[in-house]
């Protein structure tokens, strides 16, 4: 009997075990509207961006703001307030070392007018750039939206909950506990300290948690029956000489409803002169093809000498008797992109990408949308010769994405997805679900030429195989017109997910992590490695991290870690191998890690932070930055015959002709 109760018990087990190991691919809820805002003839915007009201929750308390209905009135009724900017992350504005480790929700409110002109004929919408992680909004104490997911846009109608010529009020609770199920994942345990017990938020990238409103808040109006979605595909023919736009616009609205027929579509195209070269008219389904000849295709910076080139597609959507509704404007970028298993390409030409894992970060504002910080970083990217970066590890601000565009810089744009692990449906279905709104946010971009589906995922692991399989198949269905990628650390010998991706890309610290401080120990490894995953897998092969920690000012002669000099040889030892790989063709591309030094969670093995950028945290250059412009203006004079700067070498002595001829004209 009791051997028998306890078979029962062991198979119950195991059973409940597989049942938890079971993933299976369901359909996640998709994302709707959220063009950027825009004014236009029939649009408003406005920014709530400013300094707000700030309340931290008790940590052991978290949800007592919601029991106690602080939405219902100014957060001051309840708590005293402090002042907090918007748009940054929260933790570095105070001297507070509890609010900068703060676990769990965070208050803010403000006050804003609304026209009384908003009150007739149109819809009014409240849009969040992102918040970190997950956000309740409510407006004048109504429940607006909610949204988990940091990085990503979302927005809300709010015609209904405001008063108009009149003062409305702005709640926003945000959380940035980070559990096994979310996005990235994180751990939260209770640990005994001084005073008692504390919480303790843990987690293993390699990143500081910022949180809080970190993009631009904004109220924006629309036609009752308005322009809802564009999408549009770009395509040119096979000498570039005509361009395609495949367009689809969705409308959402009452007159949408009653006379669907009736709506239609103008289409004009400008290009960069303002000078319309299509004007063309849709037919009741809102979809078509527009044609341009003479194109100017959208070629990356140092592939061509006039990079980024956008057109502006005015869209006016029309109802019946021709009535304007709604006019909302795109940039479009024409731009072809194709892939094999051997090669990546850019309107027929092959690319060879020189870029950067970055993160969004910097002194005080963490994570917070800095417009100044992006125009330097642009300017730093284009001084040293990059041609592209990953947006390491989740995505970037939309202004950003708009910058990149305008600036030939190609991205890899990474989901939050990071070092997962314990793979399980309800992680599945976010992870999914945040390529959705990735995709659906970022598609009409000519910059972005790969979708990342992870960073570092354990792809050794159980479950492993499945999990990636549904998430790449998933991402390919929503768009198939860029290669997917993601950046893997587990050695390819254990990796089980590769081989659902279009382009591998592989993130490994020679002489740093493996083999500490052995420059003779990279190179071959190197080439080693690339080629592996290249007979692995038969696909294309990117290095999409490679460094070393570098303490400004160390230096150390023969090199030694942390110093700049270990740097520079480090970089050097990887661009011997990268020379040898490229030899290969399959070999597409060489991203340091990392652009410029950035905070993480506090460890022993880092100093103030990750001191692996090429720039300071500051944006200044470290000794290896010249040493990677040289190469970079190199490889885009050889790859794509760009011109050099002229300040690339500093003048040293006039070798005369022997020479110069033994070492080649650089
Ligand atoms: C990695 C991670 C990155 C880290 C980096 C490092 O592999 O992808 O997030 O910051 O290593 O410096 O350890």
């Amino acid at each position: 009997m009791a051997l028998w109760l306890s078979s029962l018990v062991i198979g119950l087990y195991i059973l409940n075990f597989t049942l938890a190991l079971i993933i299976v691919n369901k359909d996640v809820k998709t994302s709707r509207g959220m063009l950027y805002p825009r004014e236009s003839e029939t649009r408003e915007v406005r920014s709530l961006d400013g300094i707000w009201n700030f309340v931290c929750s008790d940590e052991t308390n978290p949800t007592q703001g919601i029991r106690d209905k602080w939405f219902d009135d100014d957060l001051s009724k309840s708590r005293p307030i402090i002042p907090m900017p918007v748009p940054a992350s929260y933790n570095d504005i105070t001297t507070e070392r509890s609010l900068r480790d703060h676990v769990g929700t965070v208050w803010y409110d403000r006050k804003f007018f609304v026209p009384r002109s908003w009150e007739k004929d149109q819809r009014v919408w409240l849009r969040f750039g992102s918040v970190h992680y997950e956000a309740f909004v409510w407006i004048n104490g109504e429940s607006a939206v909610k949204h988990e997911m940091g990085h990503l846009p979302f927005e809300t109608e709010v015609t209904h909950l405001l008063k108009y010529g009149a003062e409305n009020r702005i709640t926003v609770m945000c959380d940035n506990a980070l559990i096994q199920t979310t996005v990235p994942q994180g751990k939260i345990s209770e640990v005994a300290n001084d005073g008692g017990v504390t919480i303790i938020q843990s987690y293993t990238f390699d990143f500081f948690n910022y949180a809080g409103i970190h993009r631009s808040v904004h109220l924006y109006t629309t036609p009752k029956t308005f322009i809802e979605e564009v999408e549009i595909q770009t395509k040119l023919s096979d000498n570039n000489s005509v361009g395609y736009i495949d367009y689809s616009v969705a409308v959402n609205g009452t007159a949408a409803n009653e006379a669907e027929n009736a709506l239609y579509v103008r289409l004009k195209l400008f290009n960069r002169e303002g000078v319309q070269v299509v004007n063309t008219t849709s037919d009741g389904k809102l979809e078509g093809t527009l044609k341009v000849s003479n194109a100017m295709p959208w070629w990356p910076y140092l592939m061509h000498s006039d990079p980024g080139y956008l057109y502006e597609l005015e869209i006016q959507l029309h109802g019946a008797n021709e009535q304007l509704l709604d006019v909302y404007r795109l940039k479009v970028g024409l731009r072809t992109l194709s892939w094999s298993n051997t090669t990546f390409q850019i309107n027929g030409k092959p690319v060879y990408f020189r870029g950067f894992g970055r993160h969004e970060d910097s002194d005080v504002r963490g994570k917070g949308l800095d417009n100044a910080l992006m125009v330097r970083d642009f300017n730093l990217i284009k001084w040293i010769g990059a041609n592209a970066y990953r947006t390491s590890h989740y995505p970037y601000s939309e202004e950003s994405m708009q910058f990149a565009d305008q600036h030939g810089i190609m991205i890899i744009d990474e989901c939050p997805s990071v070092d997962t692990e314990n793979y399980n449906q309800a992680l599945l279905d976010k992870h999914k679900s945040s390529l959705e709104q990735l995709i659906h946010r970022d598609r009409n971009h000519p910059s972005v030429v790969m979708w990342s589906i992870a960073n570092e995922p354990r792809t050794g692991q159980l479950n492993a195989d499945t999990y990636f399989q549904f998430v790449a198949n998933y991402t390919r269905s929503l768009d198939s017109s860029r290669p997917i990628t993601a950046a893997i650390a587990t050695p390819w010998t254990d990796d089980k997910a590769g081989r659902y991706l279009d382009i591998i890309s592989f993130n490994r610290y020679n002489a740093w992590y493996s083999n500490t401080g052995r420059m003779d120990m990279v190179t071959q490894r190197v080439i080693d490695e690339a080629t592996a995953w290249n007979k692995k897998y038969g696909k294309p092969v990117i290095m999409s991290e490679y460094g070393a920690d570098t303490l400004e000012g160390l230096h150390l002669q023969p090199s030694f870690v942390w110093s700049e000099e270990f740097q520079s040889e480090v970089f050097s030892r990887h661009f011997k191998a990268f020379d040898a790989l490229r030899r290969k063709k399959w070999f597409i591309g060489e991203f340091v890690w990392n652009f410029a030094d950035f905070k993480t969670a506090q460890s022993y093995t880092r100093v103030g932070g990750n001191k692996k950028g090429v720039f300071t945290r500051a944006r200044q250059p470290k000794a290896a930055a010249h040493l990677l412009r040289q190469r970079y203006f190199a490889l885009g004079r050889e790859v794509d015959q760009c011109s050099l700067p002229e300040d690339l070498f500093t003048y040293i002595v006039d070798v005369g002709g022997s020479i110069k001829n033994e070492s080649g004209d650089l």
